[in-house]
């Protein structure tokens, strides 16, 4: 349960992402109305983006060079100070901008997890292929766990930390958005949606698939700026 937000840590996995990052950032850095920290988990991209996010002088970076999008996010979190954390994609997928909407509906219902769906965009732009896929995770979700989300796929979300603290999150790739919501709805912890829009990646390349997680042999490290 949230009831009153005194830090948000807005965790972001890149990798590279140069030609999408700095726009997010800058875009929650001015729009995210609650005190913050904005902490990028790069995973010791070639392609600039790691230069970028030092340059705004605003983020906090953290190089994580083990592979995987779960690892990259479980890397955040325990750096994390806020008493909510907001996981976002720096891909330009995500419109970073809706990102009070997570936290107003959060206070509001006093929530342990809001979702931002992307199943209600007029625009319809997601991929048939992933929409199809997510319908069928989701719907399956939502009978074996009697929940109502729609879009079960989204990395756009605002977690307590409390509650996430009280999770074991074991998955390193893409696999832990889904390991999230089971756990958390084993505990009966509250989940809640709201709107926001799907935008199509105009720079760089899905890497979810690509790589496999998990590499125990070296360890994140950080940049402070
Ligand atoms: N640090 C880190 N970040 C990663 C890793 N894999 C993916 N990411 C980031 O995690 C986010 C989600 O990965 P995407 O490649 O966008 O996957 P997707 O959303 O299924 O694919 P798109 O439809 O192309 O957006 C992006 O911001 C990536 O840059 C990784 O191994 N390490
Ligand atoms: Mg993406």
């Amino acid at each position: 349960m949230t009831s009153k937000v005194e830090l948000v840590s807005v965790v972001i996995p890149t990798l590279n992402e140069a030609g999408n990052i700095l726009e997010a950032v800058t875009t929650i850095q001015k729009d995210l109305a609650y005190p913050k920290e904005i902490i990028v988990v790069d995973g010791d991209s070639t392609d600039g983006t790691k230069e970028i996010v030092k340059d705004t002088n605003f983020c906090k970076l953290i190089i994580e060079p083990r592979r995987g999008y779960g690892v990259a996010l479980k890397t955040g979190i325990k750096e994390a100070k806020g008493n909510v954390i907001i996981m976002v994609d720096g891909d330009g997928t995500y419109e970073v901008k809706h990102i009070n909407r997570l936290l107003d509906r959060m206070i509001e219902e006093d929530a342990d997890m809001v979702l931002a769906t992307r199943m209600y965009d007029p625009k319809k732009a997601m991929g048939i292929m992933n929409f199809v896929g997510n319908k069928v995770i989701t719907f399956f979700f939502d009978f074996f766990y009697s929940q109502f989300l729609s879009d079960t796929q989204t990395g756009f979300r605002a977690i307590s930390r409390e509650a996430i603290d009280r999770v074991e999150l074991k998955e390193g790739d893409m696999a832990f958005a889904t390991e999230m919501l089971i756990q958390f709805a084993k505990k009966r912890y509250s989940m809640l949606e709201v709107h926001t829009t799907y935008k199509a990646r105009k720079y760089g390349k899905t890497k979810l698939k690509k790589f496999k997680s998990e590499s125990k042999y070296s360890a994140p490290y950080s940049e402070d700026f």
